[in-house]
């Protein structure tokens, strides 16, 4: 049994991109509209540039499934590009002029050439469609075990969503159902995946003034993982500490300069009689995959000791703005290495909806690999089995 992984391949303007999946029990029906919806909510936002009007991103099963089932073998998927002319020299001609902020600088001098080019259409955040295949998939899975995973936009400029509700989250995780669907509408409704309205009209201000000042936006966006068992993740291994795993993944979306847990950053600045979240126990809550352990806050993010805990994994990241802008910045030519502009190229003024949805399907592959790695089987009827049977097992505590 492999564990579970994927790899991506494809260039903006490529071909298509390509997911490769391993690891996935066989038996998972896949919901295919649900990938194709996370897909086209990547493609949407508030602040998108013209090549999401272009492309319509669908996915194509190449391998590893039957009749619309998993069956254990790797998965690849197909997402075409309309947009391809890569080969074209004519219609992508050698981009000389880096972009401060882009891969362009770092990737030709490491790849031994002037044409940026080379390197940014492997960087460019497009590859982000082939991240969103994968992690939409292995929700097929999650579902089976009533883990829900939730991305939104918290913040552009200064404007700040303002659901606290959801920082510290008084209801139990037994009411977590009803915070998924209240949350998931309140974000659907605003096109900036924003769940707060007075707060979306002022994003998109801000984005306006961007696009008049011919600059861009970046934000923080927010994700809320609900319905965790106790107990995924490690603190035995490095490796195996969920909280870094979910940082790394995260850390690794283009753009993204930073990633938090709960509280964050915040932990420096209380002491720990304000950072810790105490525990309690609710016998009624033990049907629960959190067993009955509560807690009235949670500024671990739902993570301790690389471990979930029972409560709402919550994690946030940082986006900066897109680098291409506009009003381009001072860079240099790397023909001559004399003083010039950044290289202009079709781009978007912010991607920042779309980055929560990319949050969004990364971590729940890592969720999903977590969960395999704790209660893995070939198929999904055993990996329903050993769940079942450690919660049994935990419940009965003290045995
Ligand atoms: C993107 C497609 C790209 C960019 C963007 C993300 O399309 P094109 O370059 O053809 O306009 O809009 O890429 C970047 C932000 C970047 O830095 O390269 C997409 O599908 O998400």
């Amino acid at each position: 049994m492999a564990t579970l992984s994927y790899r991506t391949a494809g260039e903006s303007h490529g071909k298509a991109l390509i997911t490769l999946v391993e690891g996935m029990p066989a038996g998972v029906t896949i919901d295919v509209d649900l990938i194709n919806l996370e897909l086209q909510r990547r493609q949407g936002g508030y602040g998108r540039g013209g090549r999401q009007k272009i492309e319509t991103d669908r996915v194509e099963f190449l391998t590893g499934t039957r009749v619309g089932r998993t069956i254990g073998s790797p998965i690849t998927m197909l997402i075409p590009n309309k947009d391809y002319r890569l080969d074209d020299p004519d219609k992508t001609p050698p981009l000389t002029r880096p972009r401060p902020g882009h891969a362009d600088l770092a990737g030709s001098i490491k790849w031994l050439t002037i044409d940026c080019r080379e390197t940014l259409e492997r960087a460019s955040a497009r590859e982000t469609a082939a991240r969103v295949a994968a992690g939409a998939l292995t929700r097929s899975l999650l579902n089976q075990f009533g883990i829900e995973v939730v991305g939104f936009v918290r913040q552009v400029g200064e404007a700040r969503a303002k659901i606290d509700l959801l920082d510290n989250p008084k209801s139990p995780p037994s009411q977590g159902g009803m915070i998924v669907e209240k949350l998931r509408e309140l974000r659907d409704a605003s096109d900036l995946y924003c769940p707060d309205e007075a707060a979306s009209a002022q994003m998109r201000e801000f984005i306006n003034s961007a696009k008049i000042a011919k600059d861009t936006a970046g934000g923080i966006v927010e994700c809320h993982v609900f319905g965790c068992p106790v107990g995924l993740g490690s603190s035995m291994t490095i490796e195996g500490r969920l909280d870094g795993r979910i940082m790394g993944a995260v850390g690794a979306i283009q753009a993204f300069k930073g990633v938090e847990i709960g509280m964050g950053f915040g932990v420096a600045e209380l002491p720990g009689s304000k950072v810790h979240d105490e525990i309690f126990y609710d016998d009624s809550q033990k049907h629960l995959p959190s067993l009955g352990y509560v807690r009235t806050t949670n500024n671990a993010g739902g993570l301790e000791g690389g471990m979930t805990n029972g409560m709402p994994v919550i994690v946030r990241g940082a986006m900066k703005p897109i680098s291409t802008l506009g009003k381009p910045l001072r860079s240099i030519d790397l023909a001559n290495k004399q003083p010039s502009e950044a290289g202009w190229e079709r781009s978007d003024i912010s991607a920042i909806s779309a980055a929560s949805c990319i949050m969004e399907n990364v971590i729940a592959f890592e969720i999903a690999r977590a969960l395999l790695e704790k209660f893995g089987g070939d198929s999904l009827t055993e990996v329903k089995q050993n769940y079942d049977a450690f919660l049994a097992t935990a419940r009965k505590l003290p045995v």
